[in-house]
């Protein structure tokens, strides 16, 4: 390298910062990282080339020595936190409002639960806003800036209005709906032209790409699309896209469902749910992972195909998620007065529980040792970005004697279908049908459906997708950007056909 050269630095910029702030017994505030594929996947690359991460410190109450924790954290993570401070009014509008009562539900397909408030995207584009000069105030031209998600779709041009010149990509981690959808958003000419202010947009599908390049082609009128859809051609300006399935670290799931306090975890779980297969689903409260229409489907299969009852359990965990927006919390009452009815219906006394169910957090290993017991994963969202239990269900069986229901609406489905077996999640006989099927399949079936499974999801990991993405995003100018010497590309397929 040239002795001016600079070596460019990464900024991931997300709405949470990749860290846990809490209180301890003694009153005193401790930090921890969050865990998760991402944060592992990008950690390599952001100490290669001492990049950054900018987002909200998740703090809610004023906490007087944040900075000192904060220097703490980015010292021992290794790359430098920016946080961005939020009022409790500009949480409330932004995250609560804009983002989960407006994007996410109209971006899964149900425009009938958005609540397109006009007061919560005033407080999306001035929140847009903060984030963007946090990043203005702490990257350089030569910087690459990763925004992650819908939270920050105008970012890009909140920086380009500030001058910052260095190059900006963005991943859109849930589905992109389809034009008659779309049209909805009051917001749409704005939104669409705010995410063509990137110089590169990554979905995870190409359904989402799709659907993405329609709404370009029928909106803007001064854009243009590449013949092979791999471009946006706006105001001589070029934008990059393209689908990458986000993926899981999959071998670090294998080595730790290897771990033996997984293992006795999970043999544990089956000594007291002796004789019968388990189904798993591990889902966040949330109205788009299909949880009623589960509870159903698995009503309607004990009703139709007697000889599952005593021979088979469902354990549900629902994780706690934004239970202060009204719908979860109906929901959470939906689920538990379903859950008690089947419960009720089929319950022999003092013997077989049809449903076990858990509402809480669970800490890894737990949730490890589930997957590693089950020998059904039940996957039905209604509509899902990804879906990443689905791959991680997978990653932990590793007896491999086990199967996969998976709704085809998650997206997941695009890459899982050659060995999942793929249903519509609204089909409440289907399902019921699907999980009859999972049941008595034979187990050499089972296993060669299963180590397809695995080893699709081995083979494009969470490292093979940061991977595919950077090196898409920067083909044109690699010694811009270079990767660390030590980090090899798995697979060199950039951008996917579609
Ligand atoms: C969004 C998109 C896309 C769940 N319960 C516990 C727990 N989890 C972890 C799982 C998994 C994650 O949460 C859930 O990820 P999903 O992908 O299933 O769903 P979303 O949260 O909706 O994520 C989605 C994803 O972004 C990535 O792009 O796939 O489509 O909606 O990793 O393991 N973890 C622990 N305890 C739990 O109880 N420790």
């Amino acid at each position: 390298m040239s002795p001016h050269a600079r070596r460019s630095g990464l900024t991931v910029v997300s709405n949470r910062l990749p860290f846990v702030v809490s209180k301890g017994e003694d009153g005193r505030y401790t930090h921890r990282p969050s865990s998760g594929g991402l944060i592992t996947a990008l950690l390599p690359v952001l100490r290669d080339r001492g990049g950054s991460w900018v987002g909200w410190h998740g703090a809610t109450e004023n906490i007087p020595e944040l900075d000192t924790l904060l220097s703490d954290a980015a010292k021992e993570s290794g790359y430098h936190l920016r946080s961005v401070d939020l009022t409790e009014e500009q949480r409330r509008g932004f995250y609560h409002g804009f983002s989960n009562e407006i994007i996410w539900p109209l971006f899964h397909d149900l425009q009938s639960l958005c609540n397109f408030d006009p007061s919560y995207w005033r407080v999306y584009c001035e929140v847009n806003r903060k984030y963007a000069e946090v990043i203005a105030q702490n990257s350089a031209d030569s910087d690459f800036i990763w925004v992650h998600d819908y939270h920050l779709i105008n970012v890009a041009g909140e920086l380009r209005s500030l001058g910052v010149k260095a190059k900006t990509a963005f991943f859109l981690h849930i589905p992109f709906p389809s034009l008659d959808i779309f049209v909805k958003l009051p917001w749409r000419f704005s939104l669409l032209h705010a995410m063509l202010e990137y110089d590169v947009v990554g979905f995870q599908t190409p359904r989402d790409l799709r659907n993405f390049l329609q709404c370009v082609r029928v909106l803007i009128e001064e854009a243009s699309v590449s013949a092979k859809g791999q471009a946006v051609r706006i105001n001589g300006r070029e934008i990059r896209v393209g689908s990458f399935p986000i993926s899981i670290d999959y071998n670090g799931f294998v080595k730790h469902a290897n771990e033996q306090e997984v293992a006795e975890k999970a043999a544990q779980l089956r000594t007291e749910l002796p004789n019968r297969q388990l189904l798993i689903g591990v889902d966040r409260l949330d109205y788009t992972k299909g949880i009623p229409l589960r509870l159903e489907a698995f009503r309607n299969a004990l009703l139709r195909y007697p000889e599952l009852r005593e021979r088979v359990t469902l354990i549900q965990v629902v994780v706690p998620s934004r239970e202060d927006i009204p719908q979860y919390h109906e929901l959470k009452t939906q689920i538990e007065r379903l859950v008690g009815e089947i419960n009720g219906q089929f319950t022999r006394p003092g013997g077989w529980v049809p449903i076990h169910y858990v509402f809480r957090p669970l800490k890894p290993t737990e949730l490890l040792a589930y997957y590693r017991a089950a020998e059904i994963g039940l996957v039905t969202p209604l509509k899902d970005g990804m879906n990443l239990v689905a791959k991680e269900y997978c990653a932990c069986s590793i007896e491999e004697d086990c199967g996969l229901i998976l709704s085809e609406f998650a997206g997941a489905a695009a890459q899982l279908q050659g060995g999942a077996l793929l249903v519509n999640p609204y089909d409440i006989e289907g399902v019921a049908n699907a999980i009859w099927r999972a049941f008595t399949m034979h187990p050499a079936e089972r296993r060669a459906r299963m180590r397809r499974l695995r080893r699709s999801i081995c083979d494009q990991d969470i490292f093979w997708w940061v991977d595919s993405f950077l090196r898409a995003a920067i083909a044109k100018d690699l010694s811009a950007f270079p990767l660390p010497a030590d980090y090899t590309p798995r697979n060199d397929i950039g951008f996917m056909p579609y």
